[in-house]
């Protein structure tokens, strides 16, 4: 299914949705970082969002390092941000722990 790009108005008002989340325009996606306890966290943490991600059909381009996860969400089918990067990163707040 096609899924279109935000324009700047509804990803200004989504992004007032998830105040963790920052917009990148370069990779025209959204970013977030998280820090965990330690690497066994983080990575439990990187194999529920996978859970998440198949359920969704809808995938984060990540990096861990350690106990940090940084987490970036765009949709290569759109080239740009979309719904389903709004809806995945609302799961994954939902998951993550709070500070
Ligand atoms: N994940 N982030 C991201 N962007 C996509 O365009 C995308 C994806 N996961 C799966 C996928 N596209 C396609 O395989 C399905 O939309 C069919």
């Amino acid at each position: 299914m096609q899924v279109s790009r935000l324009d700047e108005a509804d990803r200004n008002a989504v992004l007032e949705q998830l105040p963790l989340w920052s917009y990148d325009a370069d990779a025209k996606g959204i970013r977030r970082t998280l820090r965990f306890a330690d690497f066994a966290e983080a990575f439990g943490f990187m194999a529920r969002v996978a859970i998440l991600a198949e359920k969704a059909d809808h995938h984060p381009e990540w990096f861990n390092v350690y106990n940090r996860v940084e987490i970036l969400l765009t949709t290569h089918d759109a080239g740009g941000l979309s719904r389903r990067d709004v809806d995945l990163a609302a799961a994954i707040d939902a998951i993550a722990p709070t500070a």
